[in-house]
């Protein structure tokens, strides 16, 4: 089995029931080669997923229920119609200081739940500058990704948190040098590591999508802005 490939859409906390027409729009337009999948808002998350189109949830909680005001659990995502969840995106571990140990803990629930968990990993710009870049990621690899992760219920994206939303990417050379690090650290711990889809995220835009998916072991991408109007996101699914 080679890794498949996917175009992921993360709404982040924007769209309203209207953006809905978007979805529409995409599944008018796209003849996917890829897999794809959205991720909106939880209040879209049904909404989204009775379109027949793979929907995920942006966060879940470890705990399958309980006291935890706010919260969503694994079992809920999928009880709404998600098949997937994103962990561990920056912005989740930045505003809720979010630790590797606590993102492996809720893949582990996701797996539970059976959703496949889309897990982010990705170093600052301090850390870039300081030459710490791959240290940062193999170190959030170890510890973001549980035991129990396999090709067929994990994903890993690459986001450099410098390139998120700021319309700045890396170069080629810096993506691919990531994503061969990843891909060797997940064959090396994982007995079917090579077959593991790798996305990469982070200002993916129209115009930089398709040079962006000839990088060795970049098997699709996870987009935000440019998920969120099937003009943006249409063309990027047809680049992969
Ligand atoms: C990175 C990405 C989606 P954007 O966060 O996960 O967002 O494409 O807006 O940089």
């Amino acid at each position: 089995m080679a890794a498949r490939k996917l175009a992921a859409g993360n709404w982040k906390m924007n769209g309203t029931r209207a953006a809905l027409a978007e979805i529409d729009q995409i599944l008018t337009e796209a003849q996917p080669g890829c897999d794809l999948l959205i991720c909106p808002p939880a209040t879209l998350i049904h909404a989204v997923a009775t379109k027949g189109i793979p929907t995920g949830g942006q966060d879940c909680h470890a705990n399958p229920s309980g006291a935890h005001t706010g919260d969503i659990a694994a079992d809920q995502l999928r009880d709404a119609g998600a098949s997937h969840v994103i962990l561990g995106h920056s912005e989740r571990r930045t505003d809720h200081a979010e630790t590797d140990a606590a993102v492996a803990a809720k893949a582990v629930a996701a797996h539970q739940a059976g959703l496949i968990a889309v897990i982010c990993v990705g170093e600052t710009e301090a850390q870039r500058d300081a030459g710490e870049t791959l240290d940062v990621i193999a170190a959030q690899l170890a510890g973001s990704v549980p035991d129990c992760a396999t090709a067929a219920n994990t994903v890993l994206a690459y986001e450099p948190v410098w390139a998120i939303g700021t319309g700045r990417t890396p170069t080629n050379e810096q993506i691919a040098e990531v994503h061969a690090l990843m891909r060797d650290r997940l064959s090396a711990r994982f007995a079917d590591g090579a077959d593991m889809t790798l996305l990469y995220g982070g200002s993916v835009k129209p115009g930089n999508a398709a040079d962006i998916f000839a990088i060795p072991h970049v098997n699709g991408a996870l987009v935000g802005g440019a998920s969120l109007k099937a003009s943006d996101f249409s063309p990027i699914i047809a680049a992969l």
